[in-house]
């Protein structure tokens, strides 16, 4: 798989392609990733890329010409290097505020193509002719502002390449098993660690019971309960994709009529 980014800022991509996960990934071949600088693609002397808004208005609009001059470096590159075949070139993705949200069923169709060039735009935005002509698709990461599409491309590439075969540890895999009955789609249940206890709070006491089957459920109610509390919409789509047998109804059913020990999220005061 291979990414193409175009960038004014390469450097920032430093952060995913040297550590962690997909740092580790990259360093073993199963992924790569190339920069293309529109400022590399101007011809005049102050090597410009953006230029004020038609119509007026606040902030500045990336040119359409060195973004298009960047996109077909980038793509007869990855011909060359045969990352695509020629007739199935891999999509150009603008990373937008406008864009459909990015998610885990976006990440998972992701990691079965070849990769995509991702345009990452600075300033109030992209000229729109470019994004006519040259882009596939915008993908947003949601409802917040950015500076900038780096850090969104950054975040779609980390939820990919981690989906690749070879890229996780056995345990981290078998963790995101779509098999495994702790998921299903709900959020996960809470970890503990050593020691036994910390400043006077005990692990829960099941999960020190060696006794799988109750381990297993205790963890399932827990991931019920936290689910219900703080995203009640994943309940129901994981009992529309009949995920929920009939004992995971019943939890929720207890849940309902007594009041559950979730902690709160902390923000918005409620405790
Ligand atoms: C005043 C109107 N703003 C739109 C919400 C202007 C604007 C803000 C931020 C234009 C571009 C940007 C830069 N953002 C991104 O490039 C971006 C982004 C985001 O801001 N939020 C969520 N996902 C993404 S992906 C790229």
């Amino acid at each position: 798989m291979r990414f193409d980014l175009i960038t004014l800022f390469p450097e920032m991509f430093a952060a995913v392609r040297d550590h962690g996960v997909s740092g580790r990934a990259h360093a073993r071949g199963l992924w790569s990733l190339e920069t293309w600088n529109p400022r590399d693609f101007t011809t005049d002397v102050h090597r410009t890329v953006d230029d004020r808004p038609y119509g007026g208005g606040p902030g500045m609009v990336m040119l359409a010409e060195p973004l298009a001059l960047a996109v077909e470096a980038a793509r007869a590159a990855r011909l060359r290097a045969g990352a695509d075949a020629a007739d199935a070139p891999a999509p150009v993705v603008l990373l937008s505020p406008a864009g459909r949200t990015h998610d885990q069923a976006r990440a998972r169709r992701a990691a079965q193509g070849t990769g995509a060039i991702l345009i990452c735009g600075r300033y109030e935005g992209v000229d729109q002719r470019f994004i006519d002509r040259c882009v596939d698709e915008e993908v947003s990461l949601g409802d917040f502002v950015l500076s900038g599409g780096e850090l969104g491309a950054m975040v779609l590439m980390d939820s990919v390449v981690r989906l690749l075969p070879g890229v996780l540890h056995d345990a981290e895999s078998a963790a995101q098993d779509s098999f495994n009955p702790a998921l299903s789609g709900l959020l996960d249940s809470p970890h503990y660690t050593r020691p036994e206890v910390w400043r006077g709070e005990a692990v829960p006491e099941a999960l020190l019971s060696g006794h799988h089957a109750r381990i297993a459920v205790w963890r399932r109610d827990r991931s019920l309960a936290l689910t219900a509390a703080r995203r009640p919409e994943l309940i129901e789509r994981a009992r529309a994709a009949g995920g929920l047998d009939a004992r995971d109804e019943r939890a929720l059913e207890q849940r309902a009529a007594a009041p559950a020990a979730v902690p709160s999220a902390k923000p918005a005061g409620a405790d």
